[in-house]
């Protein structure tokens, strides 16, 4: 079983997009927290973060950071070992 992917989002936020956009690219199932309008979820991602932007995101119990970091793994090469996988064939996602 993969470890499961969590991303805290808001609708109208280009790094939640673009990391979504990732992940979407990568085939990974995630679970969406949207915490528009939700102070009680956003409230529940900055004290399990330390942060108080959005995306936050988690790979199993591992805090990854925002889209940044996200896409800094994915250059690294480090994602799919993150996620649980083989590396990808053609090396990191052209989104990264
Ligand atoms: N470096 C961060 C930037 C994230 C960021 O600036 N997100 C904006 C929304 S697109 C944000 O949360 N701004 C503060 C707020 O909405 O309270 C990342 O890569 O995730």
């Amino acid at each position: 079983m993969p470890p499961e992917t969590v991303i805290y989002t808001t609708r109208f936020c280009p790094y939640c997009v673009r990391a979504k956009r990732l992940l979407d690219a990568k085939g990974v199932d995630y679970r969406e927290i949207h915490v528009d309008f939700k102070p009680e979820l956003r409230r529940e991602m900055v004290q399990k973060s330390g942060r108080h932007t959005v995306p936050q995101i988690w790979i199993g119990d591992r805090h990854i950071g925002g889209c940044d970091e996200l896409m800094a793994l994915e250059r690294g090469g480090r994602l799919d070992d993150l996620l649980g996988r083989d590396p990808a064939p053609g090396g990191p996602a052209a989104e990264a």
